[in-house]
């Protein structure tokens, strides 16, 4: 068994929970937070046979869209902090780690 945890952009996340639910996999979702622009974003669990793993990225890859952000920058000067011209990032699809599970059980 596999463990797809993926970072996907809130907007997203009804999609891809849905459609995953839909194919027949669980999943679990939690509020997260991204370390960049600390901003909330969505984190999946969801745990998948190594033979459905990849139908369960492709879900996730479909509803998943990329998105263009600005971020607020500042350069520090010798009296402080000053603005400059914010800075634009591609954000997702989605970021996904696949990691082998030892163990699963329902209790
Ligand atoms: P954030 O950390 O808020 O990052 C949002 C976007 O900002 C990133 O999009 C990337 O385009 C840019 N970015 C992140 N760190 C940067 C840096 N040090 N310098 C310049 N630009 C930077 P994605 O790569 O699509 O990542 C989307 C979200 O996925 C991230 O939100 C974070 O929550 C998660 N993520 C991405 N890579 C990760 C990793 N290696 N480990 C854990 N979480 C990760």
């Amino acid at each position: 068994m596999k463990l797809i945890i993926a970072i996907i952009n809130y907007d997203d996340a009804g999609a891809v929970v849905q459609n995953l639910s839909k194919s027949g996999f669980s999943s679990t979702r939690l509020a997260t937070t991204g370390g960049f622009l600390l901003a909330g974003n969505v984190t999946l669990l969801v745990g998948v046979e190594e033979e459905r793993l990849q139908a369960a990225i492709d879900i996730i890859h479909r509803y998943s869209h990329s998105r263009r952000e600005m971020v607020p920058a500042l350069t520090e000067m010798s009296y402080g902090f000053m603005p400059v011209m914010p800075v634009e990032v591609t954000v997702g699809g989605a970021t996904l780690f696949v990691v082998d599970v030892e163990r699963f059980e329902r209790l």
